[in-house]
Order: C-alpha cells, then structure tokens, then sequence
C-alpha cells in the first residue's frame, strides 16, 4: 500500500498534518488535497484537539500545484471549477477552522503552497525556507488567496513586485517583509512549532475562534460595523467556561486551566 500523501498524527491537544510527497516537494495531486480536506475536517470534529499544525515531509514545504499531473490531463479543463472544487475548499476550511493553525513552513512554498502557507494563523519558518509565488512564471496568475493575502500582509508595492517578479525570496526577507511571525534555525523549526502549537492547544479555544471570526470580517467593515462585529463575539466569549475560569485564575493568582469549552 502506498504511504499516505498526508499524515495525520496527534499529540497534547496538536493535529499535525505532515503533506508527504518528498520527491515532488510535496506538490499538490488530487490524493495530497484530498488528505489536506480530510484533516483538517477530522482536526475540526475531534473535541480533543484544539491545535493544528500543517508542514512538509522533506526539503520542501509545497510547491503548488502538481505540474506534471496536470500536463497529463485528457480533454478541456476547467481550472475555475477545478479550484473551486479541489482547492478552495481547503482555504476557506483553513480560515474558517474555529482552532488555531500553526504553519511550519520547512522549505520552499511556491505558487499554491504559499498560499497554503499564508492561510495559516501563525507561520514559522526555517532559516533555509522560502517563498515563490511561482505562477506568473508559467504563465499563470496567484491562485488559492495570494492576491488576497498579500496586498493585507506586505502592502501593495510589495504584492505587485512580489506575484509580478515571482522572484523566491529567502525566510529572512519573509520575516522582514511580515509574511510570516518568526524564523528559526532548521534544526530547531519542528520543536519551535509543535510548541506554539501545544502553547495555542492550551488557551481558551473558543475565544482564539472568535478571534478569527473578528479578524475575518474586519477588512470588509467600516469601523462601526466591526465595533459591533467585536460586541457580539464578545457576548460569545464571555459566556465561555473558559472565559469564567481566566477570570477565576487571575483573581486566584493561579494559573489558568482552561478547557477549550
Ligand atoms: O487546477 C490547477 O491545478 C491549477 C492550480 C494552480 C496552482 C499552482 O500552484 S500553479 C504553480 C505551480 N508550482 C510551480 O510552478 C513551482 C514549480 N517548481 C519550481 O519552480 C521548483 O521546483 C522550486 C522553485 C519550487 C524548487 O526548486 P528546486 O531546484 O529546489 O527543486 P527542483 O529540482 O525543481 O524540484 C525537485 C523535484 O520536485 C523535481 O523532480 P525531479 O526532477 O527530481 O524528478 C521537480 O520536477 C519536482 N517538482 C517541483 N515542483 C513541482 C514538481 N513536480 C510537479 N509539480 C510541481 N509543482
């Protein structure tokens, strides 16, 4: 049996989804995006886990799309339907996910696998790690969210040069740049990772999920219109458990346990 093109593992409240196809740079195939779907809806069902982290087997993070299933492709292609089927699922379940996703971007992300990497919450890469928004040299434009996330990370000049060049840049350039929250050294990355991700595990799940819902609407809203956005969420927050037991620890001077609930 072949080995599977993600591997799911759990470990102290961590889903990590290891994309695993090596050879290739873990591009993207129908199975590679069909076990990205699947985790991440069994890392969203599972009470248990309350963390996710998403990296790559091998040099690479994901270099896109795979090029060379695509050239083999028989008859007219739909590329919007294709995306709409088979990617963008993934996108939005990645922004949507109500726990927080931990990216580990080992090596290079490039075309869609930069863009996997952006739709991360929190992205650390390593020292040898870089980015390529590699479609406009094959002819192609940004797919999976780059042209949204980039002119919101990087500002406009740096999205043009960026999608425009398709020049790689280096994780230092990316760290300078706002892509991504922190670089490490290679060697340490996956500790780095899996720690944020259990340190995310144990705070209060729900309120990091309002977080996202507020910070996801924010660029649509007038000021006024996410002022109400942040009165609603918060309504939800404090009628959390874990929100009574934050409060209960500070008053305590202990620590928080929180549940998640
Ligand atoms: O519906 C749709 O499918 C449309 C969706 C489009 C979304 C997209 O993502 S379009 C963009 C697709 N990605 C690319 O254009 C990137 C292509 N890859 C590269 O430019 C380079 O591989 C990298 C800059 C990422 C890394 O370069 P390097 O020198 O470190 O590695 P390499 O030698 O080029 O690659 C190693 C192997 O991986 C190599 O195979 P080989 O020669 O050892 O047998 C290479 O062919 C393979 N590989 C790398 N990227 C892809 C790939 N195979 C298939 N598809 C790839 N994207």
């Amino acid at each position: 049996m072949s080995e599977a093109a993600v591997i799911y593992a759990t470990e102290a409240g961590v889903a990590t989804l290891t994309m695993n196809r090596p050879e290739v740079l873990n591009s993207l195939n129908d199975e590679l995006l069909t076990g990205l779907r699947d985790g991440l809806a069994r890392a969203k069902a599972d009470p248990q886990v309350r963390a996710v982290l998403l990296t790559g087997a091998g040099r690479g993070f994901c270099a896109g799309a795979d090029l060379a299933a695509g050239s083999k492709r028989e008859g007219p292609y739909d590329v919007a339907q294709g995306l709409r089927e088979r990617y963008h699922p993934i996108v939005l379940a990645m922004r949507q996910c109500p726990k927080p996703i931990v990216g580990a971007v080992n090596g290079v992300a490039a075309g869609a696998g930069m863009s996997l990497a952006l739709a991360c919450d929190i992205v650390l890469a390593g020292e040898s790690a870089s980015f390529l928004q590699a479609f406009a040299r094959i002819g192609l434009v940004p797919d999976c969210g780059s042209t949204w996330f980039l002119p919101r990370l990087v500002g406009d000049v740096r999205a043009r040069a960026l999608t425009m060049l398709a020049d790689k840049i280096t994780a230092a350039d990316a760290l300078r740049y706002g892509l991504v929250w922190q670089v490490h050294a290679d060697v340490q990355l996956m500790t780095e990772a899996m720690a944020m991700a259990q340190r995310l595990a144990a705070m209060p799940t729900r309120a990091l999920a309002l977080i996202k819902q507020g910070l996801a609407v924010s660029s649509a809203n007038g000021l006024g219109e996410q002022l109400e956005v942040e009165g609603r969420l918060q309504a939800e927050a404090m009628a959390t458990e874990d929100h009574r037991e934050g409060v209960a620890a500070f008053l305590a001077k202990r620590p928080a346990n929180f549940k998640g609930r």
